[in-house]
């Protein structure tokens, strides 16, 4: 058996239910967005509609639709008694798993989910909310589970009330659909299956996050990304460089009340933009034909308290040029390094930079807009 599915979709229902039933299966993980299976395959060609879940059961059948997926999986493997047999009460989960498909899944929660969904898709969407969340709160006020005892619909409703804070949706507005959701949150195969997929979600989001920086978005393709990850904050927190050359813990400043001893983002922040000025000034000291990779450059940034409780940064840049005896030559190159300099470029207009050179401020010059 394999079920194909998407992290945090609908298609956890099946995997909590096999999960319950202890069945032997197989997960393959489908970007329903680019309808390409994790290995790269064409999903459209195994479901037409793109959509995930899709249960490739050991009978060679694939199976699509929500409804049809669990009821099968509960037919497969009787003893975890996931729905009942034949009969009203069969026809009772029938109308649950209806119920949250229609009603809930495809009425509500489609629209407010899918970004591409218009405003007033949304609109009617939301206006569908106290009608049927009423009829649930209702039913989980007298009874525990949808039906007697936990079956495939509660699995299904499960993984669609995960999606509540994702479209603003306060399940505290609905006290008895709220205990419930967290309830079944404790289930030994939710909480196995949730936790599973909430990381394989965040890692998802995260590579589509990149593929849309590497892509450029509407700007132009970078040279490099590279992303850290800050855990704690400035004050006693830990930042690593997700690729794992640096690790470093963070503190505050003694000045800042803290207890020091540690690096902190501004000290960070002046050797990165020193760093990457002085690169720049070598590179252009060798199109110029001019010494500059022997620079040596004090980088100071401040923080500066500003009204209403708000911050500003500032930085200095003292920049020594050893080789490069003459002043306007120097500063010349300086000008130019500020142009291209991308740190230079992100704060120029926002905050104050002052340059120097050999000990000479550069002070307000007119430059050129683009570096020769
Ligand atoms: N009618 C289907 C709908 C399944 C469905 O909406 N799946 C979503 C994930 S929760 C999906 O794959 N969406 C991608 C798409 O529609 O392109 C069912 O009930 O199983």
């Amino acid at each position: 058996m394999n079920l194909y599915f998407s992290p945090m979709a609908c298609s956890l229902a099946t995997r909590i239910a096999l999960y319950e039933a202890g069945a032997r299966s197989e997960f393959t993980q489908v970007d329903t967005r680019a309808k390409r299976t994790i290995d790269g395959s064409d999903f459209l060609t195994i479901a037409p509609m793109g959509q995930v879940p899709v249960l490739h059961t050991d009978d060679g059948i694939l199976l699509t639709e929500n409804t049809a997926v669990l009821q099968y999986v509960a037919d497969r493997f009787p003893h975890a008694e996931l729905a009942p047999p034949s009969g009203p009460e069969r026809a009772r989960l029938q109308q649950w798993l209806g119920f949250i498909g229609t009603e809930l899944h495809k009425a509500i929660f489609i629209a407010l989910l899918d970004p591409r969904a218009p405003e007033g898709a949304k609109t009617y969407a939301r206006e569908k909310i106290p009608l049927r969340f009423g009829v649930l709160e209702r039913h989980l006020t007298e009874h525990d589970f949808l039906l007697d005892r936990f079956s495939v619909a509660d699995a299904y409703l499960a993984a669609i009330l995960n999606w509540a804070p994702f479209v603003g949706l306060d399940l505290a507005r609905w006290s008895a659909v709220q205990e419930y959701h967290k309830r079944l949150l404790k289930r030994p195969s939710i909480e196995k299956a949730v936790g599973e997929e909430w990381r394989m979600y965040q890692e998802e989001q995260r590579q589509r996050q990149l593929a849309k920086i590497s892509s450029g978005g509407a700007m132009t393709k970078p040279a490099y990304t590279t992303t850290a990850r800050v855990k704690g904050g400035r004050a006693g927190g830990q930042g690593r460089i997700t690729s794992g050359e640096l690790e470093l813990q963070l503190q505050l400043p003694k000045e800042l009340g803290g207890p020091g001893g540690a690096p902190n983002p501004e000290q960070l922040f002046a050797i990165g933009y020193a760093a990457c000025f002085e690169s720049v000034l070598s590179i252009l000291g060798q199109r110029m034909k001019i010494t500059a990779d022997d620079a040596v450059i004090d980088s100071t940034v401040a923080l500066i308290p500003i009204e209403n409780g708000r911050f500003k940064l500032s930085v200095a840049l003292d920049i020594s040029l050893p080789s490069v005896a003459d002043a306007q030559e120097a500063a010349d190159l300086v000008r130019k390094a500020d142009q291209i300099c991308p740190y230079s470029n992100a704060v120029r207009g926002n905050i104050e930079v002052a340059l120097a050179v050999n000990g000479a401020p550069l002070g307000e010059q007119k430059v050129p807009a683009q570096a020769s």
